[in-house]
């Protein structure tokens, strides 16, 4: 029997599609706010997911990207104040679109939680995105309640360095007093399963359209969704034991199998 103790989810697009008609539809709505002309188009976006944390996103779209500087003189010599306020205003209508419930949580992802707490495993999140983006996507999809759920929230800038560096993973560890090897992590991107292997922690990912060829060599499974017994998952690399959908006794065999 594995000594698993602990689950750690990732959130943005781990457990729900936040991405491309999410966060990438707040960005534009900030932009337009504030009159700055900028617009990130689904590819776009998706080129600039490889920078995580959306103010650290938005300064590397500007020193990157030569359409982003054809913007007011006044809005470049300000920029350092003026990306933290364009973040708040994202942040703004990110919240107010997750409360119009456009965002669901991903396949399998609330049977999966409501199965870990009865069976009396403790549950994290580490994630890049800010806290209130996750409170939010709690309180809109599985009821305010479910953010109790979870031992620690760790979020955003709480850690020294975001994704890829293991810092939120270390922060959720040590807030909770666990090793790594009693826990699994829950990931879906390249920067995600980085950084939670950085931090020594056996992971599971679920791909999404954005990170389907990101390198996930590292995985303990790599499946497309979590799956439902009546919306099997697809194993994409890895073994499954013949089962069909993401449930506590696949992770304690996954997670065994790791400690071997
Ligand atoms: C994904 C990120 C975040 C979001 C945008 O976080 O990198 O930056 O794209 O959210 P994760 P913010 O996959 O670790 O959940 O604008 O709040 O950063
Ligand atoms: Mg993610």
């Amino acid at each position: 029997m594995s000594n698993l103790q602990a689950l750690i989810f990732d959130v943005d697009g781990t457990l729900a599609d936040t991405e491309r008609d999410g966060h990438r539809m707040a960005f534009n709505a900030a932009f337009d706010e504030f009159g700055i002309g900028w617009h990130w188009d689904a590819p776009v976006y998706g080129e600039l997911l490889s920078v995580t944390g959306g103010k650290e996103r938005m300064r590397h779209y500007y020193d990157n990207h030569a359409e982003a500087k054809n913007i007011p003189d006044d809005f470049k010599q300000r920029l350092d104040q003026l990306i933290p306020r364009l973040h708040q205003a994202k942040t703004r209508h990110y919240t107010g679109l997750l409360a119009t419930g456009a965002i669901p949580l991903r396949t399998g992802v609330e049977r999966l939680l409501r199965e870990a707490r009865e069976r009396g495993l403790r549950l994290a999140i580490a994630t890049t995105t800010t806290p209130e983006n996750v409170t939010s996507l709690l309180e809109h999809t599985l009821g305010r309640e479910s953010i109790d759920w979870f031992e620690v929230i760790a979020a955003g800038d709480i850690a020294p360095a975001k994704k890829p560096a293991p810092d939120i993973y270390d922060y959720a560890l040590q807030t909770m007093q666990l090793p790594a090897d009693a826990c699994l992590a829950f990931e879906d991107s390249g920067n995600g399963i980085q950084s939670s292997r950085g931090a020594g922690l056996t992971t599971v990912v679920t791909i999404n359209d954005y990170t389907a060829d990101h390198d996930f060599t590292d995985a303990a499974i790599v499946l497309d969704h979590m799956g439902e017994p009546d919306d099997p998952f697809t194993v994409l690399a890895g073994d499954a034991g013949g089962r069909r959908f993401l449930d506590c006794d696949l992770l304690n065999d996954l997670h065994q199998q790791a400690q071997c």
